[in-house]
């Protein structure tokens, strides 16, 4: 009998307010990477560890929620760049928290070099990892670090 091959591994990776904007304003403290050249990095590192992603980004806290809710049916762990709402959003920790699934936290400059403000991050509660200051390689490492997770659970 032909033993039918296993699912492969999928990821959710979400991307919270104004990372559309990535590549095109502020450059000097985000970089001239394009959000559409990180889901590119994306997919290549993916395809090089035999993972799926699923690659979004959303200026609206209610629909990151429903990602989330949807995660837990539809995929095996969360990478996440909560951007703006890293602060202030108990709801997206509350629904992370209820997803069930190993999630990393990925923050393209190192908030702890930054203003005060972006220190204190709510996500971290949920997080199994954190990457931050890395830049769009953050990513990468990121699905690395999943796809580590995903073959040993
Ligand atoms: O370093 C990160 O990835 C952040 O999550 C980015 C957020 C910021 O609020 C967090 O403290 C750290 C901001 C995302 C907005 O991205 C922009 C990109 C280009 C121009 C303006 C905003």
């Amino acid at each position: 009998m032909i033993a039918t091959p296993a699912a492969r591994p999928k990821i959710m990776i979400l991307n919270g307010p104004n990372l559309n904007l990535l590549g095109v304003r502020e450059p000097q403290t985000y970089g001239t990477t394009t959000l559409a050249d990180i889901e590119e990095l994306c997919r290549e590192t993916a395809q090089s560890l035999d993972v799926a992603i699923d690659f979004r980004q959303s200026n609206h806290e209610g629909q990151i929620i429903d990602w989330i809710q949807e995660a837990r049916e539809s995929a095996d762990g969360i990478i996440l760049n909560p951007a703006g709402f890293t602060s202030t959003s108990i709801a997206i920790l509350d629904a992370l928290l209820a997803s069930d699934l190993p999630v990393i936290e990925v923050h393209i400059t190192n908030i702890h070099r930054r203003e005060a403000f972006r220190h204190l991050s709510y996500v971290s509660k949920a997080a199994t990892a954190i990457i931050a200051g890395a830049g769009p390689h953050g990513y990468q490492l990121a699905i690395t670090h999943m796809s580590k997770l995903s073959a040993t659970s």
